[in-house]
């Protein structure tokens, strides 16, 4: 009876969030009706992905339908678009007291191949809905509210953080809901994977490289790290949430600050890690308490188990003191 009367108490994420909020007594609900509309355009968007859309319209069109989406909410004062150069205010009668970064389909060059590409997104609660100006995104990642991300693949997988742990959903598509499948995701605290581009080797600095070598030619004997890189951050970063090691994008000497972006790649996935137990570094300080000065601020990252990032940097720390 206990596998039935599961199967009718559908823990959709909705509810869950509901749940959640319900310990926050001020909550009016707005921050259930704003996942909901983010919820919907990932629906939108898992739909058109796999319809086999073509990439370049994709991307417009997973832009358009959150900006809208979001809009629409009447929750939101500012978005924060990878598609966009310059940042969206909201108009007076429609905002709300949240602020969102997001990259509304990350990987998306991957697309036409078929491998996996997902939506990442933060959520800041602004001071000043009334008059918003762009310092309310240009926060530290730590001050984020939520964060997660929506993956594009053999199903559609969406992960979740409202500061208080990490929660994995997959999509019905017969009910067009998404069911708590993953409940409480913890990262194991060391893992046997690395995934980083190797092709940018020649380029990287005294630190990443040590650790690289480290991870094929372990000095304690022990066996060598597999090496899985993607290419697609979502894809990259749930296999290190669910599987453990570590996902890094390094600074080179042509990309000083790497590649990710900070505000709808790095600090998403950062608050993630944290939450699930992992940690995020940058080269130089905690990712999360980074401070951007640019909504577009690239930065270079090393998230995943807690004890890989660790060696990271102890690397860092020593190259500091020569
Ligand atoms: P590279 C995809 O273009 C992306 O923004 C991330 O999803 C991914 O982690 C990274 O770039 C891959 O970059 O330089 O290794 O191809």
């Amino acid at each position: 009876h206990a596998a039935e009367a599961n199967r009718t108490d559908l823990m959709t994420i909705t509810r869950f969030v509901l749940n959640e909020q319900s310990k926050y007594p001020e909550s009016r609900g707005d921050f259930t009706i704003l996942l909901s509309n983010i919820v919907l355009g990932c629906k939108f968007v898992c739909t058109a992905v796999n319809k086999g859309e073509e990439q370049k319209k994709l991307d417009v069109l997973s832009n358009d339908v959150f900006v809208k989406a979001l809009i629409s909410s009447g929750r939101t004062c500012i978005l924060v678009s990878e598609e966009d150069e310059q940042a969206t205010f909201v108009e007076p009668s429609k905002r709300g007291r949240y602020a969102v970064v997001f990259d509304p389909l990350d990987g998306s060059s991957n697309i036409d191949c078929g491998v996996s590409i997902g939506t990442i997104f933060g959520i800041y609660m602004v001071k000043d809905s009334i008059e918003p100006t762009l310092d309310e995104v240009l926060q530290p990642g730590k001050n984020m509210l939520a964060a997660g991300y929506c993956m594009y693949g053999s199903s559609c997988t969406f992960v979740l953080s409202t500061g208080a742990g990490v929660n994995g959903f997959t999509l019905d598509p017969s009910l067009g809901e998404f069911i708590l499948t993953h409940p409480d995701i913890k990262i194991p605290k060391k893992g046997k994977i690395y995934s980083v581009n190797e092709g940018n080797a020649k380029n990287w600095d005294g630190p990443t490289a040590k650790y690289v070598e480290r991870c094929k030619f372990p000095k304690d004997g022990s066996s060598p790290k597999s090496l899985r890189y993607i290419g697609s951050m979502v894809a990259d970063v749930h296999r290190t949430l669910l599987y453990g090691g570590i996902f890094l994008y390094p600074a080179d000497k042509k990309s000083p600050n790497g590649k990710l972006r900070v505000l709808y790649e790095v600090f998403p996935m950062s608050f993630l890690m944290e939450q699930a137990g992992g940690q995020a570094f940058t080269g130089k300080q905690r990712a999360l308490d980074l401070v951007p000065n640019d909504i577009h601020e690239r930065s270079p990252i090393f998230l995943g188990s807690y004890e890989d990032v660790e060696e990271v940097k102890a690397l860092y720390a020593a190259e500091d003191k020569k």
